[in-house]
């Protein structure tokens, strides 16, 4: 495929991308959208990048992130300088059987979904510039790995988020993605736990992001919500700023659990009933206090 047209197809399949070119270099990529982590392009400048989040990141998972996440994070020993995705790659084959795929940015969503129902993760190889070290339109290598690897290396995590792919692959059949992107967005980019510390985040938008991760622990006006799946599958979500709305899991056994469900009686169920917006709430939601 030609550059012009894989960057379409990435757009058409995103939607809310359209107004801004992708930034990643789609000419150099094949159908399933691998490109090669070319360690010879990251700047000195690049790796002291990593160093710096990595740093002030890892800070706040000591006191914000969950057992699970900071566990794998230990696990990777990646604060130095940018990760090579071979190196981790053959710790996660180990573990859970997962591999990380070098990508150059966001892929379409058949791609991505046959990705992860294969356990391979795809993982964006550029860093930001040091201009926008706080606000991000694209997954970067800092979102994509900081955030999302350390749980490839949970068991049931990891079940899960391969399920979720074949899930993808059903709900792109079924016309579904756009609420089964529900479940992806508020767990695994912004789910809490109730873990052996108390309240935590596991949910990679929450914890690469520096403001994001006080604010959805601890901060007293945003709404947390014991996990429901089909309030999930509800919920409408905004791209643009923090969750106003988080949801709670007890343990990863429930987002396995809802992860498995036969999705498809449910959308059914659900098309009679209205979406709830970000702030919305219901009566029978279940609110957990701090
Ligand atoms: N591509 N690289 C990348 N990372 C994502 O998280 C991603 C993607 N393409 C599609 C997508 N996510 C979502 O739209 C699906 O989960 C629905
Ligand atoms: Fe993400």
């Amino acid at each position: 495929m030609r550059a012009a047209s894989m960057t379409d197809k990435v757009l058409a399949s995103s939607g809310a991308l359209s107004d801004h070119p992708l930034r990643g270099d789609y000419s150099v990529c094949g159908s399933d959208f691998r490109v090669v982590q070319r360690f010879d392009l990251y700047r000195p400048a690049d790796h002291a990048l990593w160093r710096f989040l990595f740093a002030r990141q890892a800070g706040l998972v000591k006191t914000h992130g969950s057992k699970a996440f900071r566990d794998g994070l230990a696990a990777l020993d990646v604060a130095d300088s940018i990760p090579d995705f071979e190196r981790a790659s053959r710790l996660l084959r180990r573990t859970t059987g997962w591999e990380l795929l070098p990508v150059p940015g966001l892929i379409p969503n058949d791609v991505f979904f046959d990705h992860l129902a294969h356990r391979r993760f795809p993982v964006s190889w550029w860093i930001r510039e040091a201009g926008e070290i706080d606000y991000l339109v694209e997954p970067d290598v800092f979102h994509d790995f900081f955030g999302h690897v350390p749980l490839l290396g949970h068991r049931l995590f990891a079940d899960s988020l391969q399920i979720y792919g074949e899930q993808g692959q059903k709900a792109l059949a079924a016309g579904e993605v756009k609420r089964l992107s529900r479940l992806y967005w508020y767990m695994m980019e912004f789910g809490l736990i109730r873990d052996e510390d108390g309240l935590r985040a596991f949910g990679a938008g929450i914890l690469s992001s520096f403001g994001e991760t006080r604010h959805a622990v601890t901060a007293p006006d945003a709404t947390r919500l014991a996990f429901n799946l089909a309030r999930v599958l509800r919920s409408e979500y905004r791209i643009d700023s923090y969750q106003a709305t988080y949801f709670v899991i007890d343990d990863f056994a429930d987002l396995f659990d809802a992860s498995r469900q036969d999705l498809l009686p449910i959308y059914r169920a659900l098309a009679a009933l209205a979406d709830i917006a970000p702030d919305g709430s219901l009566p029978e939601d279940r609110r957990i206090a701090l």
